[in-house]
Formats: C-alpha cells, structure tokens, sequence
C-alpha cells in the first residue's frame, strides 16, 4: 500500500497534516517529534506506507536504506556526528503510530541498555 487514508504519518507525508519538515528525499520526509526526548527528536518517515520497519524492509528495500542514510544527513545538518536511531517495532515495546518510522535522537547522554 502506497498510503493509508487513516494514517497520521501518511498525512503528514501528503501535507495534509503539518509538521516541521527539516529533511526530504525521495523516498523519505524527515520531521521533529511532536514531543522531543532529545535536543535532536526526529522521525525520518519512508514515504510508503508499511506498519513497521520489518514491513517496510520488505516492501522496499531501497527506500528502507534510505531511511539511514536520511537519518545521518539530519543529524549531520543539526551538527551532530553521535545520534541513536530507534524503531520501535510492536505496541509492546512502545510504538503507538503504525508507519514505519526511525526516531533520529541526539544532543544528551544517552543511556545502554535503553529504559
Ligand atoms: O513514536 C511515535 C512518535 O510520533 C512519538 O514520539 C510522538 C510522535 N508524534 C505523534 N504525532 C505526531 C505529529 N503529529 N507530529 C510529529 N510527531 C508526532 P512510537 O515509536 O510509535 O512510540
């Protein structure tokens, strides 16, 4: 599925939702979080839809990669070369919106293991 006319982060995608875009490609629109745990709180969305990261490897590996390589470029932009990439995969371990999406987190000390 290309999109989901129910999806927050599809709309988001589409612009039909607003958000602080700082990072665009083709296969990726990057935005920050609605609610920052870190100086650095941003979420690189793949512009199709899937539910999770496992989903969208599978449906398209390229755009899938790209997702890192966006990650990289905003944390580089925003001057940082340490950032923690994130997907919550499943409801239980926290994920509460269903699109695919790499929380790019950086600016604190961050902690191993994660909470
Ligand atoms: O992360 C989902 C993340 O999505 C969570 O950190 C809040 C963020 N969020 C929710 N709504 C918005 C909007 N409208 N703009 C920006 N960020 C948003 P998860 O890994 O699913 O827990």
């Amino acid at each position: 599925m290309s999109a989901d006319p129910d999806c927050l982060f599809c709309k988001i995608v589409a612009g039909e939702v607003p958000a602080e875009v700082v990072h665009a490609t083709e296969g990726t629109v990057a935005f920050r979080d609605i609610n920052p745990q870190a100086p650095l709180h941003v979420l690189v969305v793949p512009r199709t839809h899937a539910p999770n990261a496992a989903a969208s490897a599978e449906v398209d590996p390229a755009q899938f990669a790209e997702i890192a390589t966006a990650a990289r470029a905003v944390a580089t932009a925003e001057g940082y070369d340490d950032y923690r990439l994130v997907f919550n995969t499943g409801a239980g371990v926290g994920q509460t919106v269903f699109h695919t999406h790499c929380h790019v987190l950086a600016g604190r000390p961050l902690t191993w293991p994660p909470g």
